[in-house]
């Protein structure tokens, strides 16, 4: 462009564009995208204030450049903040979440999401990067030379605003929130009142404070967990210790699995006839429920291994892949057996490659494994039933005993599967995600029955404890509508989101005569799978570090945590993120004296939990893999 084309603008009236711009997406935004539960006026007004701070310090101190590195700094600003805003609104429409460092740190992740990232986009979304091609524009024909106005006064009244407004906003959020900071289980609460980028700069801040952590523990941080989970070994059921003993385990991740699909019928039929077989032919446990957090299936999966939980933000498979745990692979190897992952998926998803090889596994069957074609992968990646027909010769051929996990994929958003591979009407929700979702369970519903016929015809059926269980939720809140049709409820309330939290657990134990089947209605979750694998095998936990206890004991405490520091019990639920107390299993709303002691021990569970991981505190037991038999 010819110097005389450029036109004189004041910086000073771009960077008051550039705040409007910014001010009014993010409020849209948070109007529109973000389903925040505005509870009255004062959070209402602070969702309005909350993006002024940050844009008035952010696009203030483009003052302090002149000419070239004024257009420079503003324009990456803009689109670093139009990215910010635009991926948290993707991610909100899947996770109903917001994104975390830890997340952001995972980015290779996004670049395999494919047909889920499409799927989540809207033909509105072009609007969020509407006003940062005005302003990349008007700084392209601006003259780089303007020294027209006293930039320190301007500088300096940003900054003042900038810094009155935030102390306003955070005045106000304690006001509605005591104690926010200091209690940030809750993203959505603190995005609702401190805004969308306050809470990033908080989250930075807190992971920051809990990569140290590690640098800090020494030895003796472990007696306090030592001494807390001695204090709650659950011993096993005497009649089923070593009942499977050098047994194989054979784990099968269901993906997004949840339990209300078990029995469902849909237009008439049966969404998953096997599984609803599996109820009366195996152990079938009907109040068994995810602990997982923002790592989803790896967060499934780590709770298994470890008898540890997943930590409140970012998927420990990312986090702390580098750590030392006990893990099944890690004690199951001092018994003989092999350990073995299948996954039709690139190995580096959620970083299982590297933290296989932490955990112990001594091998991971990953996509480069099987014979992927255009015909059967979709999504991300191969189809249930190619894996399953692929992975059983492996199967066969691995030197028993062994410890195989399988990892499935079919049911996973948006729910697709290729012209005539559904056996089943989708349902008429009118969301086509939840109406999809019957489709893709039928689907993994039929890959597991062949996976069954496959295991007896090799004869492994009877030579394996077998495992199948939901890894979390598949429909999140944003689908409460459709979802309180399914469920013929008037709407999705707090108590019954938790209810949708429970996903499906069978056990299949060989040989057990006469009693081989049962439905089980103790509350559990992830969290107690190692203890109860391990008793089956006849194998001690009396001196490993984990939470959870035997879901066979008949000394266990019928109880299970979530993520978000919920805790519930068969006869009462404390729901964190309402802070209420209901009556199991009416739901009936009652005083939180009775929720006290659930609460606590939830608290005292995930704190203690989380202190191991971040201070990666199993390096400092004499020998942290080790386990007597
Ligand atoms: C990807 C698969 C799905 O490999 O495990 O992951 P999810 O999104 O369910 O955590
Ligand atoms: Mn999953």
């Amino acid at each position: 462009m010819q110097y005389s084309q450029l036109q004189t603008i004041n910086p000073k009236n771009v960077v008051w564009l550039t705040i409007f711009c910014f001010w009014l997406k993010s409020y849209l935004a948070f109007l529109f995208e973000f389903h925040l539960d505005i509870e009255n006026n004062v959070q209402g007004f602070i969702l309005l204030i909350s993006p002024l701070s940050t844009a008035f310090f952010f696009f203030g101190c483009a003052l302090l450049f002149n000419g070239r590195l004024f257009k420079l700094y503003t324009g990456a600003f803009t689109i670093s903040f139009t990215v910010i805003l635009y991926a948290n609104i993707i991610y909100h429409r899947f996770f109903n979440d917001f994104l975390t460092v830890p997340d952001l740190m995972q980015f290779k992740n996004f670049s395999q999401l494919g047909n889920s990232t499409q799927a989540l986009m809207a033909p509105h979304d072009f609007l969020y990067w509407l006003d940062t091609l005005c302003i990349l524009s008007t700084l392209f024909i601006m003259k780089t030379n303007d020294r027209a106005f006293d930039k320190k006064i301007n500088i300096s009244s940003m900054f003042i605003i900038a810094g009155c407004l935030f102390l306003f906003n955070l005045s106000l959020a304690e006001g509605q929130r005591p104690q926010l900071l200091s209690r940030g289980f809750d993203r959505a609460k603190l995005v609702k009142l401190l805004g969308l980028y306050n809470y990033h700069i908080y989250d930075m801040i807190m992971n920051i404070r809990t990569s140290s952590q590690k640098a800090f523990a020494d030895d003796s941080d472990t007696i306090e967990v030592e001494n807390y989970v001695k204090a709650n070994y659950t011993p096993p059921n005497p009649n089923l210790f070593g009942i499977a003993k050098h047994k194989n385990v054979i784990l099968v991740s269901l993906e997004s699995t949840q339990n209300f699909l078990i029995h469902y019928k849909l237009h008439g039929e049966e969404v998953t006839p096997f599984l609803n077989q599996l109820t009366s032919d195996t152990f079938y446990f009907d109040h068994f429920y995810h602990n997982t957090g923002q790592g989803k299936t790896s967060d499934a999966e780590f709770l298994i291994d470890n008898a540890l939980y997943p930590l409140p933000r970012g998927a420990v498979y990312t986090t702390n892949a580098h750590n030392h745990y006990q893990a099944l692979p890690h004690i199951l190897d001092k018994s003989g057996y092999t350990s073995v992952v299948f996954h039709g998926n690139h190995k580096s998803f959620w970083n299982r490659d590297i933290m296989y090889a932490t955990l112990g596994y001594d091998h991971f069957y990953s996509e480069k494994d099987f014979h992927l074609t255009e015909k059967n992968t979709i999504n991300y990646g191969l189809k249930d039933k190619a894996f399953f027909k692929q992975a059983v010769p492996k199967l066969a051929r691995l030197k028993q005993p062994f410890y195989a996990k399988f990892i499935l994929l079919s049911n996973h958003f948006p729910f697709l599967l290729d012209h005539g591979e559904a056996s089943l009407k989708r349902a008429d929700t009118g969301d086509g995600v939840v109406n999809r979702y019957f489709q893709t369970a039928r689907y993994q519903d039929e890959a597991l029955r062949y996976f069954f016929q496959r295991l007896k015809d090799t004869g492994l059926y009877d030579q394996s404890v077998v495992i199948l269980y939901g890894d979390h939720y598949g429909i999140s809140d944003n689908h409460n509508p459709a979802m309180a049709s399914v469920l013929g409820e008037d709407k999705i309330t707090a108590y019954s989101h938790y209810k949708l939290q429970k996903v499906p657990l069978f056990i299949h134990i060989p040989n057990l005569d006469g009693a081989s089947s049962h439905v089980m209605h103790t509350t559990g979750g992830e969290v107690d799978l190692r203890p109860t694998i391990l008793h089956l095998l006849g194998l001690s936990t009396d001196h490993l570090i984990g939470f959870g206890a035997d879901l066979f004991s008949n000394k266990r405490k019928s109880f299970t945590v979530q993520r978000d520091g919920s805790a519930i019990s068969d006869r009462y639920l404390y729901a964190a993120n309402v802070h209420q107390c209901y009556k199991q299993p009416t739901g009936e709303k009652v005083a939180m004296s009775n929720c006290l002691t659930l609460k606590e021990a939830a608290h005292q569970d995930l704190i203690l939990s989380d202190h191991v991981v971040y201070g990666d505190l199993l390096r400092f037991l004499r020998s942290p893999s080790s386990e007597k038999n």
